[in-house]
């Protein structure tokens, strides 16, 4: 380590005084101008995880929901997963390092983790549109370079897609080609692949309108359109091209207000008197997990699959998929590391938050399997091999994709000629609202049992009790964000009315 260098090199990325953040749900998210420090130094960690694992590691610059005004930054692990826990406390020591106690920090996480300073390192950099995020990965950049680190800098690209490039580079392009091209080629080529055994073809292909929350899903879905243009149209709401990012736009905005984007987003529909419906991340883990369980019957595998939800999931899908599809679901902690953590355990682990974030896994061995069965089987049980192998390529299995998944819905409802309104008849929803409530400081609240139970403070959790036993099929929780500085509450019950005073009158048991 050149320590002469990194002095130098932090004193130009020198961290304001006193702040204090911490590696939360999605890595370090604020506004943007207090990030410069926090950005040098996740390239200086990102370079020890580098030479710890011997693999590539990803630096991810972007606050995806949050407002245009935030930043942040997420590190990838070699198989394309979410930072390891114990790296991610790391992360939160060096951060909130003063300048002068900077150096030893990185000392003592290299000696801790056993770092062999002389192995190579290498890094890839991805970042979002914000107009903050050129700049502040060129600091990720200063500190990748400092520590002796060589980079690749992919420029934009959606955070799905930097998952796929690290996991990609690790596998030794098994998993497909470490470029945009090579993602867009994997991905086009299995959609196309399976919605050539739709019964509908031709004229009657779908035409989706998607809201690209002014972000980067805008330029990433442009880029991609002429590779799958026969088969599926898509047009592009929200583009970037007026509007601000996330403002009264986004998964996140619809999924919280439960109302239509000022202009559209993928997967909601009015009936017939007008009313909004949302299909959210529940229903497409339903419809997904369907789909595979028939083929399996189909192809004449026993395979254990495994939903994974977190409690915001809506009580109705739980109920669904456990009592009418048999399917087992268990429930972990807000935040896509840990449902991807669960969801390794199965042969096939779907998952999915209720706000869309997802995605299926599958293990080797099952992979193994599927394609055997489709050069071995015949017939029937081949072509519902070859789906599932097909199937299996359009899923990024290296972190939920919004693009990869808009792909394998309209594959999945082209192949069984279903509706968009009959998807949604699957089940009917729970009423439930999500409020924010701002507290002076959310990290008094602390919570177990997969963010269902309130620890601390003392009484809150008897008091959700007593609120909770006033409504019928009711269920509340708070959890403080990861990801803003608010605590979150939701609830739910048999009706609307019902389930927004839950809400409103756990809101106020929490100050
Ligand atoms: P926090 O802010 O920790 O609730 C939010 C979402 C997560 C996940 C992360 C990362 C909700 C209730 N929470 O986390 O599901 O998407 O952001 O973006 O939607």
């Amino acid at each position: 380590m050149d320590l002469g260098a990194i002095t130098k090199y932090s004193a130009l990325h020198a961290k304001p005084n006193g702040l204090i953040l911490q590696y939360g749900t999605a890595g370090f998210r604020t506004k943007a101008e207090h990030l410069d420090h926090v950005m040098f130094r996740m390239g200086l960690l990102a370079v020890l995880r580098s030479k710890q694992t011997k693999s590539t590691i990803g630096v991810m610059v972007t606050a995806s929901h949050n407002p245009e005004e935030d930043n942040g930054v997420k590190l990838v692990d070699p198989l394309g997963e979410m930072l390891a826990p114990s790296w991610e406390e790391h992360a939160t020591c060096l951060a909130n390092a003063e300048e002068q106690d900077m150096q030893r920090v990185l000392i003592d996480i290299s000696e801790k983790e056993a770092v062999n300073l002389q192995q190579d390192a290498f890094v890839v950099i991805g970042r979002d549109t914000r107009p903050s995020s050129e700049k502040l990965s060129q600091s990720v950049i200063d500190g990748v370079t400092v520590l002796g680190g060589q980079f690749h800098d992919y420029g934009l690209l959606t955070t799905p897609q930097l998952h796929y490039m690290v996991y990609c580079r690790n596998t030794g392009g098994r998993y497909g080609k470490a470029t945009i091209e090579g993602y867009y080629q994997k991905l086009s080529k299995a959609f196309v692949e399976l919605t050539k055994q739709a019964s509908c073809s031709g004229d009657e292909y779908r035409s989706l309108k998607v809201d690209c929350a002014n972000g980067i899903g805008a330029l990433k879905l442009r880029e991609m359109e002429h590779y799958f243009s026969q088969g599926l149209s898509v047009q592009l709401f929200n583009d970037g091209s007026k509007g601000k990012l996330n403002h009264l736009c986004g998964a996140d905005f619809v999924k919280s207000h439960q109302k239509p984007p000022q202009d559209r987003i993928v997967y909601y529909y009015h009936d017939a008197d007008g009313h909004f419906h949302l299909i959210d991340g529940d229903k497409i883990a339903t419809l997904i997990s369907s789909f595979l369980k028939e083929l399996l019957v189909e192809i004449g595998e026993s395979l254990n699959i495994g939903v994974v939800q977190t409690a915001y999931a809506n009580g109705s899908s739980t109920r669904y998929l456990e009592e009418v599809m048999k399917v087992p679901v268990y429930c972990t902690k807000t935040g896509v590391k840990h449902l991807h953590h669960k969801a390794q355990e199965f042969d096939i682990g779907v998952y999915f938050e209720a706000n869309g974030h997802g995605t299926a896994l599958f293990s080797t061995a099952v992979e193994m399997k599927i394609k055997q069965s489709a050069e071995q089987l015949e017939d029937k049980k081949r072509k519902a091999a070859k789906m599932l192998e097909n199937i299996i390529d359009l899923f990024n299995q290296a972190a939920g994709d919004a693009i990869s998944d808009m792909l394998v819905i309209e594959a999945i409802l082209a192949l069984k000629g279903l509706t968009v309104q009959q998807w949604d008849a699957l089940y009917t929803d729970l009423p439930n609202r999500q409020l924010k409530v701002q507290v002076a400081d959310r990290r008094v609240i602390s919570t177990t049992d997969a963010e269902r139970q309130a620890v601390t403070p003392p009484g809150l959790q008897e008091a959700i009790n007593d609120l909770v036993k006033k409504y019928k099929l009711s269920r509340a929780f708070v959890r403080p964000s990861g990801t803003e500085d608010v605590v979150r509450v939701y609830a739910e019950a048999d009706s609307q009315e019902s389930a927004d005073h839950l809400a409103h009158e756990v809101s106020l048991a929490v100050f």
